[in-house]
């Protein structure tokens, strides 16, 4: 798939077959949404034309769930499980990892199982596909100021990317600490999901390896964006668009994203 996925040509002629989601994790459950006052239309509308809505907001309820499982169970040192370790999310300091990952031990919060079968989430994510979406991967993940090589910078998505996942891919992303420019803000080049540089659909992730600089300069600085918010602000962005984060310099990030697509994968890449 991600051969083939790379090329816009092949994602539109894609659109036109059905999805494999006999495997998937499906979910119809009928639940209420979290997102009540979100207008599906628009968010949609937005994605097409950017590549990105901004303006997703979590539920105090929800938020404080996720914080206090967050707080009460381990995560782990630059995703290893080797190294556990408790973060209080109301005393974050530097640590000596970059990440810590929760891995799949979130699954079991009840929280993060509403946003997991949120039916406007879902819906958004149909109407942008036009087709049933299906959930394929979650990360939560702190992020904490320390000193990046450029292949671990590469590694941990902070330098500019585009995630191949499926022919169609949108990511949920929640701020569970509050983001400014020095505590990890996600950037994302508007409308880059579309019309990419031949070369930059032939050379698909390696695209990771192409100075930021440069993609910008391809793609324009008018359409960069830095994505701050506080705690329980949300985006969702199609995972075509050139994006990244960022290494906070002076406050820890939490950060929890969720990744629907159209086709089921056994083992969706869950990182770079
Ligand atoms: O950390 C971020 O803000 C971006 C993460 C990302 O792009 C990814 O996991 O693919
Ligand atoms: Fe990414």
């Amino acid at each position: 798939m991600r051969k083939l996925a790379r090329f816009e040509f092949v994602r539109q002629i894609s659109r036109y077959f059905h999805s494999n989601i006999k495997t998937a994790s499906q979910n119809t459950l009928e639940s209420p949404s979290l997102f009540k006052e979100l207008n599906v239309a628009r968010v949609v509308t937005c994605l097409k034309t950017e590549g990105c809505f901004l303006g997703l907001q979590l539920p105090e309820g929800i938020l404080q769930e996720l914080l206090d499982f967050a707080a009460r169970n381990y995560c782990y040192g630059n995703r290893n499980l080797q190294h556990p370790l408790l973060v209080d999310p109301k005393k974050t300091f530097p640590r000596k990892y970059r990440l810590a990952s929760y891995l799949d031990t979130h699954l079991k919060c009840d929280a993060f199982q509403r946003l997991k079968n949120d039916p406007i989430l879902l819906e958004i994510a149909r109407q942008y596909f036009k087709k049933p979406a299906v959930y394929l991967t979650s990360e939560l993940c702190w992020s904490f100021p320390n000193q990046s090589s450029y292949s671990q910078m590469i590694q941990d998505a902070q330098v500019f990317h585009y995630d191949i996942d499926d022919y169609q891919s949108l990511k949920f992303f929640f701020y569970l600490t509050d983001v400014d420019l020095s505590s990890g803000a996600h950037i994302c080049i508007l409308k880059s999901h579309k019309n990419k540089r031949l070369w930059h659909q032939l050379i698909g992730q390696h695209t990771a390896s192409i100075p930021d600089s440069e993609l910008i300069k391809a793609y324009g600085e008018e359409n960069v964006i830095q994505i701050c918010g506080e705690k329980g602000f949300g985006f969702v962005e199609d995972t075509f668009c050139f994006h990244k984060g960022t290494m906070p310099t002076q406050k820890s990030r939490l950060l929890l994203q969720l990744e629907f697509t159209t086709n089921y994968y056994q083992e969706p890449r869950a990182y770079m």
